[in-house]
């Protein structure tokens, strides 16, 4: 398991050019399609835990306890734990999803359900493009997709080991950086966190504000009722 520990930034027209001008190396562009699972009742997301399908590889993210603690000061970056071994995140999702079966049933949907369609041709035709038993847990555990979107990015890499930028622009018309340091899980992430400042400070990023992810402009977009859920549990 990783931490991945990053800092979003608004892209505009010139950002590829700094990038070159501060030394930065493009290293490949690729293209690729996220698909997030929840339940009905959105209880993975109301709890910052994030299942997510890119391109059939699997991982869960969820915040360490660091990025709890410090919720509500005032930092640009943010620290995920993310899990991409696929038992381990069915271990996970199902410890969290029998927490659920003690709740009172909600009955609610949002746009947690593939059967009401309710963002046209964006709603999730179904769990996947695969065989149905790799999907069987999902059903199971009665978690379905609720944001399905396409991205291409355009990646640079960094002399100094260990940063990556991203310029990632999504097929629903948002365009989003973000600067990025994986560290080991358990090790301090200090050193990240400084070297993700550094990297702001050079590319002239000056805006002290939360710059929103894609996530939060596909629900704002697509499904109000859950972003409004997510805005009143202060996760987004
Ligand atoms: C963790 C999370 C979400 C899942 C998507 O995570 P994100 O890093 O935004 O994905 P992506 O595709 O941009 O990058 P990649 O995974 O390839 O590195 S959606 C919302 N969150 C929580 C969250 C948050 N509240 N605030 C910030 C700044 N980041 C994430």
């Amino acid at each position: 398991m990783s931490v991945e520990v990053e800092r979003k930034f608004v892209c505009d027209a010139d950002i590829q050019k700094r990038l070159e001008e501060v030394g930065a190396v493009c290293i490949g562009q690729c293209e690729f399609q996220d698909r997030y699972y929840d339940s009905a009742d959105f209880h993975l997301t109301l709890r910052n835990v994030w299942l997510r399908c890119r391109q059939g590889s699997w991982e869960l993210k969820y915040p360490t306890v660091t990025e709890l603690e410090d919720r509500g000061g005032a930092s640009l970056c943010s620290r995920y734990v993310e899990v991409t071994n696929l038992p381990q995140i069915q271990l996970k999702v199902r410890e969290m999803m029998s927490e659920s079966d003690n709740e009172p049933e909600v009955k609610e949907g949002g746009c947690a359900s593939n059967t009401h369609p309710v963002h046209g041709d964006r709603a999730c035709t179904g769990a996947n493009e695969s065989s149905p038993a790799d999907h069987a847990w999902l059903a199971e555990l009665k978690l379905v997709c609720f944001a399905n979107y396409t991205t291409v990015r355009r990646s640079f890499g960094f002399k100094e080991e260990g940063v990556r930028v991203d310029l990632d622009q999504a097929d629903f018309g948002y365009c989003v950086g973000e600067i990025e340091v994986i560290v080991p899980e358990g090790e301090d992430t200090q050193p990240a966190l400084k070297t993700i400042r550094n990297t702001a400070q050079k590319l002239g990023l000056s805006g002290d504000q939360r710059v929103q992810g894609k996530m939060d402009v596909y629900l704002q977009t697509y499904c109000p009722e859950h972003y409004t859920k997510l805005l009143n549990a202060h996760i987004l």
